[in-house]
């Protein structure tokens, strides 16, 4: 009997508790709160079974696509977001710095390239890009394309202008996080709003531009903030095609450096709801692994997680090292996911 068949016949022997259960084949945008909230609340070995279910029937579930970040432009950022170094609000002992230069960025990325990433992610501590700088922007996205990388950026809140020279210059994926729930933005975020969040991601989506939209869990928020902000993504008329799932990276000085650091289980609830309510997109497991233990990193895998960053610092922030990344995916039997694979990207 192949794997396939047995989990198909585990499956057709419908757990009378899975009162929410799932289709594997269908992608909905009509997910209801009791629906994402009763596959949350799912006993812990059901929710990672509906997961898998739904994780093996779009993807390979031993692969595991790369990313590398760069900060192309650090700190001194005029927005307020409470979870962040780069904020010029608060005095993290961060130094701010102007644009990279097209030629380092893209001795960066041949590094990343080389370490085996097959997406280069650039970020830029903007609340939305200047037009003068677009052009260099623009050289970035070039110059990774033609060294056969996915390209991503993640500048603020773009103009319809901007958003289509972007794609004009070949961007694969734009990042732009949605971060939590509606109700408890404001909360975190005051110098903009989750409208002007879903704004810049209309904008992306329309230019025919992957989108990669996530949030971060560990600010404090309640498993209801969780739940809402999967199913604003959820219910988004195109899944984003990449999910990123952060957990907070604690930052001195900011309004959440000694925030409530969330139970890893719950963590990986948060993932498995991802993977089951966008069943086509690539789930990150994002920000926060450095300070996880590889069990924890297995089960967020088990539950759909199929990305991450790699490469020894996300922006600002630290990230597991090269050996340590390289023994846990021995470990577990993971191989690189090869670029362009995602089966709902454009
Ligand atoms: N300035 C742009 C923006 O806000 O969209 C791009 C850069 S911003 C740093 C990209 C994303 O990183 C944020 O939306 C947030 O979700 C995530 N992030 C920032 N600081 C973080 C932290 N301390 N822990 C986890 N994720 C974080
Ligand atoms: C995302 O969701 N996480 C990345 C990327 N998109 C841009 C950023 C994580 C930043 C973690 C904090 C830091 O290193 O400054
Ligand atoms: Fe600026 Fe982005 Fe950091 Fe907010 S998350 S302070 S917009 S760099």
């Amino acid at each position: 009997m192949t794997i396939q068949t047995r989990i198909e016949e585990a499956a057709s022997q419908a757990n009378p508790r899975v009162t929410a259960r799932t289709n594997p084949d269908e992608v909905r945008h009509d997910w209801t709160r009791e629906e994402l909230q009763a596959l949350y609340d799912l006993p812990f070995n059901d929710l990672l079974f509906e997961a898998q279910l739904v994780h093996r029937r779009w993807f390979d579930a031993n692969q595991v696509q790369k990313s590398t970040l760069l900060s192309i432009k650090t700190g001194g950022c005029p927005e307020d977001c409470g979870y962040c170094s780069q904020s010029s609000k608060f005095d993290t002992g961060l130094k701010a710095t102007k644009l990279m230069e097209v030629q380092r960025v893209l001795e960066e990325a041949k590094k990343a390239k080389e370490a085996g990433a097959s997406r280069y992610c650039m970020g830029a501590a903007w609340r939305s890009p200047k037009d003068r700088d677009m052009d260099a922007v623009c050289a970035m996205i070039e110059g990774v394309r033609a060294m056969g990388m996915e390209t991503c950026m993640t500048l603020g809140m773009l103009s319809v202008e901007q958003t289509l020279r972007l794609k004009d210059a070949g961007l694969d994926y734009y990042n732009h996080n949605i971060d939590t729930s509606e109700d408890y933005y404001k909360e975190i975020v005051t110098t903009r709003t989750f409208a002007d969040r879903l704004e810049t991601l209309e904008r992306v989506r329309e230019a025919g531009i992957n989108v990669c939209s996530g949030g971060i869990v560990g600010m404090g928020e309640e498993k209801s903030d969780r739940i809402g902000m999967l199913m604003a993504l959820a219910n988004l008329p195109e899944h984003p095609q990449s999910v990123p799932i952060n957990q907070l990276m604690q930052v001195e000085g900011t309004t959440l450096g000694h925030s409530k650091q969330i139970d890893a289980i719950d963590f990986v609830r948060t993932i498995a709801v991802a993977r089951i309510s966008m069943p086509k997109s690539v789930v990150r497991l994002s920000a926060g692994r450095e300070n996880m233990s590889d069990e924890t990193q297995a089960l967020c895998f088990l539950a759909g997680a199929n990305s991450i960053f790699i490469g020894e610092k996300l922006l600002t922030t630290k990230n597991p090292e090269a050996d340590k990344d390289a023994q846990l995916f021995a470990k577990l039997g993971l191989e690189p996911m090869p670029a362009h694979t995602c089966p709902s990207a454009k």
